[in-house]
């Protein structure tokens, strides 16, 4: 017997496993970014997709297990464009996934790693997920060959080539945007900084505690980490951190006592909507 999504066996024969590649790729795609639909209509071109964001693909084993995980607040739009979007290209992908939208309770300074590092514990509660996906909810993938897996071994960047950067990287040890861990990469690397409140160093500091923890940055070819970042303006409550470069100074001594092993927050919600999980969280406030 097969895992459901419950954790209840599936009767029935056994599901051969997924082809690699998944046979219904198409490559590149062209992403739409004008009015995005309703919730409600992107429900309806994806039936399959189960309360919560659920999916597994219906007539092969998954060889994938992926928990793709947006840190947000406020960002209406953005979210039905992303939604509108993966679903499809994560099914194309022949992947059993589920999408967690980490929400920021209230109106204190936006922290975007502590809330990754409240949406890993929390969807780690619910699966084994074998790759988490940290992903910018204004982030649209253009080439479905670039496949939401992880690396065995190190960390990978996915967001290589953005619109934003004219499709080139900015720099090498850029880790913005999209990019993905195992749980075990994630814990050897104490998961992400809680320190950072407000815009920028978090994802410096994430890639350095990468090379830290003695591991490296994987990356797909230019030419399939194609993405677009919908435009837009910084948001209130997001201001440019001052403190990001000392704090970037201090990785080094600071990426073992601050990060996972020292995670705190209160969840305030989990709501299993149609198409995403929603967690509302009270991550504090910056001391
Ligand atoms: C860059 C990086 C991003 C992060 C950020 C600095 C790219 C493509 N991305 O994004 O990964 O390192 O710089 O912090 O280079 N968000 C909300 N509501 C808010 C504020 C932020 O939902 O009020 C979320 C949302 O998922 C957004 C992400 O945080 O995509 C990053 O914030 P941003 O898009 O304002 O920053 P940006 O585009 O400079
Ligand atoms: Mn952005």
């Amino acid at each position: 017997p097969r895992n459901s999504g419950t954790g209840l066996p599936v009767t029935g024969p056994p599901l051969r496993d997924c082809q690699i590649p998944s046979p219904l790729l198409v490559g590149p795609v062209s992403v739409q970014l004008s009015s995005p639909l309703s919730l409600e209509e992107i429900k309806q071109r994806n039936p399959l997709v189960l309360p919560g964001g659920h999916y597994r693909p219906p007539d092969c084993e998954p060889r994938h297990h992926t928990a793709i995980v947006v840190p947000y607040r406020n960002r209406q739009i953005h979210l039905r464009a992303l939604l509108y979007h993966l679903h499809p290209f994560l099914q194309r992908q022949q992947i059993h996934y589920s999408i967690y939208i980490v929400q920021q309770w209230g109106n204190s300074t936006f922290n975007r790693a502590k809330l990754l590092n409240v949406g890993v514990r929390e969807a780690l509660r619910d699966e084994d997920w074998s790759c988490i996906f940290l992903h910018d909810v204004d982030l649209l993938p253009e080439n479905d060959h670039n496949i939401y897996t992880c690396h065995k071994q190190f960390p990978t960047h996915l967001s290589v080539a953005m619109d934003k950067f004219r499709y080139r990287l900015p720099y090498t040890q850029y880790f913005g945007g999209v990019s993905a861990v195992t749980p075990d990469q994630y814990m050897k690397m104490n998961g992400f900084p809680n320190q950072y409140w407000g815009w920028g160093g978090e994802d410096d500091d994430i890639a350095a505690r990468v090379r830290l923890s003695g591991m490296k940055i994987m990356r797909p070819p230019v030419a399939i980490g194609h993405y677009k970042m919908i435009k837009h303006k910084g948001d209130r409550g997001n201001e440019q951190n001052p403190r990001r470069f000392d704090l970037l100074k201090r990785t080094r001594i600071n990426w073992r006592s601050d990060g996972l092993n020292s995670l705190t927050y209160e969840l305030l919600s989990r709501e299993l909507q149609p198409l995403y999980t929603n967690l509302t969280v009270d991550i504090g406030e910056d001391p």
